[in-house]
């Protein structure tokens, strides 16, 4: 067979039900624990082709855009793969987001067409993500089509607008993603199994992603066909030393670039088996259960579980383990030490990857001076090319700050060997009395604190300094720990360095993917609380309600 010309889903699918159709291509991980589905590449091709099917038959055209509402579910999977291939572009929607965020991205998208499913499962709790689209569909007439899966067996309301994917005329409701094997029925059973892929130029538009700024709307970051194909295939095999046999586990969710790059695109293309992560999972276990050999997260997620202690995670067997790696934030040096040590028995590297949405993949990989700002050179295959129907932001964000470079907005160390070590956002660097501090710098030593499990370090406007510092931490033990942090932070760095003051909170403000979100902090220590800006990635809006409330009693 001569693949060359082909749209991807190729690449990722029919190449490989051709050598091995009973691969095993997904592991679902669903929200009740250790009922894994397995799903092989055959059965993956037949249900992206009778999907993508449905989705012409509906009218969907080479070059619509598809909004995916979906938690991580074979199904998901599937359409974004069957918006590939019949040349639709994707925009997967974090299935956490409000109907007002979905709203804005269906409008900057101009989708026609949304994929969700009826309700969403996570750590047991019922999520109503259909009622969440129907909502959003009501601010957007340009929707004109809703395709509705199920995952759960409660039944919800329709519109007319809606197309039920699995019903099926005259029989009890069959529910084929419960039944543990996925079977393609309703809709899509009255479809080809067999969908011809399109031809597509390189450098069309393969799917969009938001990525919210600081300021402003979120950015839909646009990808290529083949620079993104390329770039996300080569990086997870040298990255992650993938090889043919391993089971990859990565713990992003698929609205996430890592979800995109490292659940579904790099592992598939590749050939490989690759974990869906559904719930918050209790990572030990399924290391165990599913024999992972590459295990990639957030650093968030590891400063949790390294505060619940060692013993539960030695109890499980994690000899399958090779690689560990870490993405979307500083991974700070206790974190480190306990991820190398203790999860991976000092027997993996822990490749600590630095990329944003707009890079397609993994562009940094470092362990280790000047501090500095981190740009690039050079362009490569997997960066985004412009930002959806706005390009001149694209130019002003990334390519005007330093005529020539592509800037990151991130600051670095780079040392006389070539070594990097990430700072932080630009932003986030905080000016006082002429020193400049990197927020991570005191967060490093104050995480290493055994009550911390967090921190944040914000800076604020002071009179005489130029601008203050101010710290938030997390404190597990619950007492006051100020005066305690505020000498260490003297002894570790610098007197200058100590907070002027110290909050403790339960819990920090975070995007969906673990990123603090420092520039909300620091409305609230400006006073500035009622122009906190674009909250559509916050994960909890009451660990805000609480800071603000905490902050009154403070200065
Ligand atoms: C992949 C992703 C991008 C921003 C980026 C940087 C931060 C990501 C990091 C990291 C230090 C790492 N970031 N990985 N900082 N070390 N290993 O996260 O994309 O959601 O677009 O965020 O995340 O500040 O500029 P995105």
């Amino acid at each position: 067979v001569n693949y060359t010309g082909f749209s991807f889903p190729v690449n990722c699918l029919d190449r490989h039900v051709h050598v091995a159709p009973d691969k095993v291509a997904l592991i679902w991980e669903k929200d009740e624990p250790g009922q894994e589905v397995r799903v092989t590449y055959r059965e993956l091709l037949e249900l992206t082709c009778r999907l993508g099917n449905t989705l012409k038959r509906q009218g969907v055209k080479q070059g619509d855009r598809v909004t995916i509402y979906m938690p991580p579910c074979p199904l998901a999977v599937a359409s974004m793969l069957a918006c590939a291939r019949i040349g639709a572009v994707h925009t997967v929607v974090f299935a956490g987001f409000s109907a007002e965020s979905l709203a804005d991205r269906i409008r900057d998208a101009q989708s026609e067409t949304v994929i969700t499913v009826n309700q969403g499962l996570r750590g047991g709790k019922i999520i109503e993500l259909k009622k969440t689209v129907d909502q959003a569909v009501k601010q957007c007439t340009g929707v004109k089509r809703v395709l509705v899966s199920m995952r759960t067996t409660s039944k919800v309301p329709m519109t007319a607008l809606d197309v039920p994917l699995e019903e099926v005329r005259g029989c009890p409701a069959i529910l084929p993603l419960l039944l543990g094997k996925v079977l393609a029925l309703g809709e899509m059973m009255k479809e080809d199994a067999y969908c011809e892929p399109a031809v597509m130029d390189s450098e069309d538009m393969l799917f969009l992603l938001y990525t919210s700024g600081s300021t402003g709307k979120p950015k839909g970051l646009v990808h290529s066909q083949a620079g993104y194909l390329l770039f996300a295939a080569l990086t997870h095999k040298y990255v992650f030393d993938y090889q043919d046999r391993d089971i990859f586990g990565c713990v992003a969710d698929i609205g996430w670039i890592t979800g995109h790059t490292y659940v579904v695109y790099g592992p598939l293309c590749n050939g490989g088996t690759t974990v869906l992560f559904e719930s918050t999972p209790v990572y030990p276990n399924p290391v165990e259960r599913l024999r992972i050999n590459q295990f990639y997260g957030a650093p968030t997620a590891i400063r949790l579980l390294l505060r619940y202690g060692n013993e539960w995670v030695k109890k499980y067997d994690r000899s399958s383990l090779k690689m560990l790696g870490s993405v979307g934030e500083p991974i700070n040096k206790e974190a480190w030490e306990w991820y190398f040590h203790v999860v991976g028995e000092t027997r993996c590297p822990v490749v600590d990857t630095w990329w944003q949405t707009g890079f397609g993949s993994d562009l940094l990989l470092f362990w280790p001076s000047d501090s500095g700002a981190l740009c690039i050179s050079q362009a490569w295959p997997g960066m985004a090319r412009t930002i959806y129907n706005d390009h001149k932001r694209f130019l002003k964000t990334y390519l005007t700050s330093y005529p020539g470079f592509f800037f990151t907005g991130d600051g670095v160390y780079r040392t006389s060997e070539g070594y990097y070590q990430l700072t932080g956002r630009l932003d986030d660097i905080i000016s006082i009395s002429g020193h400049r501090l990197g927020t991570a710098e005191v967060e490093n030593v104050v995480n290493h604190h055994v009550a911390v499990a967090e921190s944040a370090v914000i800076g604020y406007p002071h009179e005489i300094k130029g601008e203050g510092k101010m710290l938030y931490f997390l404190d597990y033990t619950q007492e006051s720990l100020a005066a305690e942090l505020q000498e260490l932070i003297s002894k570790k760095i610098a007197k200058y360095a100590a907070p002027d003051y110290v909050q403790v909170t339960h819990r920090l403000p975070k995007t969906r993917s673990g990123k603090i979100m420092r520039r909300v902090l620091r409305k609230i220590v400006e006073d500035k609380a009622s122009e906190l800006g674009d909250l559509t990635t916050l994960d909890d809006h009451e660990a805000v309600q609480q800071i603000i409330e905490g902050h009154k009693h403070l200065v």
